[in-house]
């Protein structure tokens, strides 16, 4: 038989079957996808074959097989040992969720997620959620984001989750598709997952007063069958985003505006450092590339890891704040 898997909480999977029921399924044997090693073998979206078990007290499912996957997004885990961590897969879209102050989203977490789905090849829509709380200054901040990403290509979307404002829009854009939700703790995905759909009643957290963080209220990712003819898969917030390894030569084409300009440089092996004559740095000269972006390509390019606080994924985390550039 085949499913879908819509939650993962370690040894445990949740496969919705072609007739809709869901049913609670172990893994049988080890899986492993060619050249990745990652600390979950099956992640939620993806497709299974499974047989049915009966045991004395209930009915449950052994998984034999992944099918192969459309796509997956993941990120490097920061233990020594450098998994990495499929969050989902076999999706759409994925919007990331970004507030402005409460909590902050540093412009180098933004980058270092949106590279990470133009590598993947998934598409990625920015959500400014808690426009409602936003005062002069930070309304000129979200603004200024919006313009820096919209210039580039990304879509945006302004979004007051508990106000309700720009939510038909997003709805609009997910009729037919899986999308997931990403960003930090307390960012509102529940949030914004219970504004689509007032009956899933999905826990949300206050974000804490002293820190402006999150509280990690969702611990697993789960995927949800909206009424509108959409799927969404709401996650845990993430604290940083480690990337998984790339060539230094291959960052700069995972930056749009960078991607357009890189032929123009003098070298065609041109890191975009401190080569003479390099379109990237010209553009960065005449404001036409920002600041921001420019910065967390050199981070990445370094090799720069983000430090992590504990966060839902069950890594071992140095404690570091980011700063917000
Ligand atoms: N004012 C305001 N508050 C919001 C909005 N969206 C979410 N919140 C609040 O932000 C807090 C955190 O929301 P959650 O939905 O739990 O955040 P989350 O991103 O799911 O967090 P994790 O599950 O920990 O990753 C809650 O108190 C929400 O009510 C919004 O648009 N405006
Ligand atoms: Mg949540
Ligand atoms: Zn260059």
């Amino acid at each position: 038989m085949t499913g879908t898997v819509y939650k993962s909480t370690g040894s445990w999977y949740t496969v919705k079957s072609e007739n809709g029921d869901f049913l609670e399924c172990r893994m049988k044997g080890k899986f492993r996808i060619k050249g990745i090693k990652s600390t979950n073998p099956i992640a939620v979206g993806d497709i299974v074959d499974y047989e049915l078990e009966e045991t004395s007290d209930a009915l449950t499912g052994t998984i034999h097989k992944i099918h192969e996957r459309k796509n997956y997004i993941v990120r490097k885990s920061v233990n020594l040992s450098k998994q990495i961590h499929i969050i989902a897969s076999n999706i759409d879209q994925v919007f990331l969720l970004v507030t402005i102050d409460n909590p902050p989203t540093t412009t180098s977490f933004i980058d270092r997620f949106l590279v990470t789905a133009e590598a993947y090849g998934i598409e990625a829509v920015l959500i400014f959620n808690k426009i409602d709380t936003l005062n002069d200054q930070t309304l000129d901040d979200q603004l200024y984001l919006q313009h820096i990403y919209q210039e580039i290509g990304y879509k945006c979307l302004r979004i007051s989750s508990t106000e309700n404002k720009g939510v038909d829009k997003l709805k609009e854009m997910m009729i037919g598709k899986v999308s997931m939700f990403s960003g930090h703790s307390g960012v509102g995905k529940s949030t914004l997952v219970n504004a689509m759909e007032p009956s899933l009643h999905l826990k949300t957290t206050v974000i804490s007063e002293q820190s402006k963080q999150g509280q990690h209220t969702t611990t697993f990712a789960e995927m949800y069958d909206l009424s509108f003819d959409a799927r969404i898969i709401d996650t845990p917030g993430i604290k940083g985003f480690g990337i998984v390894d790339m060539e230094p030569s291959e960052i700069s084409g995972y930056f749009p505006e960078f991607f357009k300009l890189k032929d123009q440089c003098k070298f065609n092996n041109c890191l975009h450092k401190e080569e003479p004559h390099c379109a990237i740095k010209a553009a960065l000269e005449k404001d036409e590339i920002a600041w921001s972006r420019y910065n967390s390509y050199l981070k990445i390019l370094e090799g720069d890891e983000e430090h992590y606080r504990t966060d839902n994924y069950g890594e071992d985390r140095a404690a570091s704040d980011e700063t917000r550039k």
